[in-house]
């Protein structure tokens, strides 16, 4: 017996597909987002390490490219009161919306916190959404670009290592913020490496 012979099984109407289609979070044209990895508790490069590969396993995302690891000290505590941060930044392709992109990056947070059972202390991971395309928003549950990326070398540092020609939406330049701000406090560990997922 053929399937179409088979009156159990109904051909799906096109109509249902379209509003599934319809329903789903993704784009038809993937989007060009830069994320920031930042982790100063447990086994930073690990984590940093679980946490790209973890967007790679996102539905809708690809890593196009993971930047050097850098050294950073702790930006806006009291010197000398956490551990340093080891920072890297992502760049992705997704045809995920942004708001189903933080989605995701909470997600990954959420998994390495709960690995890490931490309450008080320092992050394992923070991931922020440094750009989505040029997209700008002062929403502030995602404020686009990332409300302090462009005040902050080890945001820049690595961006620029990784798309030297970068543009900050409404801030300019990557090249040129990373010269106004300085590389004070951010050190390349030439040492390390993150893997960029096959
Ligand atoms: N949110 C709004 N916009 C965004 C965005 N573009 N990306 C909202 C991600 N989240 C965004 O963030 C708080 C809320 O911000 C989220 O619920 C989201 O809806 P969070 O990551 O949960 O909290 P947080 O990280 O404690 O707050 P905050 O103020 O965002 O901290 P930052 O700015 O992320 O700074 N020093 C060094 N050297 N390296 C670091 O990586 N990181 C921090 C954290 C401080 N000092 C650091 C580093
Ligand atoms: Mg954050």
């Amino acid at each position: 017996m053929t399937p179409h012979s088979d009156p159990t099984v109904q051909p799906v109407p096109t109509s249902v597909v379209e509003q599934v289609d319809a329903a789903d979070t993704t784009l038809s044209n993937p989007q060009r987002a830069v994320i920031s990895l930042g982790s100063n508790l447990g086994n930073r490069l690990e984590t940093l390490q679980g946490a790209v590969d973890a967007l790679e396993d996102t539905p809708g995302l690809r890593v196009k490219a993971v930047s050097p690891v850098y050294e950073t000290e702790p930006w806006g505590v009291e010197p000398g009161s956490q551990p340093s941060y080891f920072n890297a930044v992502v760049v992705v392709k997704t045809t995920l919306p942004p708001a189903s992109l933080l989605e995701r990056a909470h997600a990954v947070e959420e998994a390495f916190h709960r690995v890490r059972d931490e309450r008080w202390g320092p992050r394992t991971i923070d991931v922020d959404i440094v750009a989505y395309a040029d997209v700008v928003s002062d929403d502030p549950v995602l404020t686009l670009p990332h409300p302090r990326a462009h005040e902050r070398a080890f945001v820049l540092a690595p961006w620029h290592d990784v798309e030297p020609e970068a543009q900050l939406a409404g801030r300019g330049p990557v090249a040129e913020l990373l010269a106004g701000v300085g590389r004070e406090g951010v050190a390349p560990r030439v040492d390390l490496e993150l893997r960029l997922p096959e």
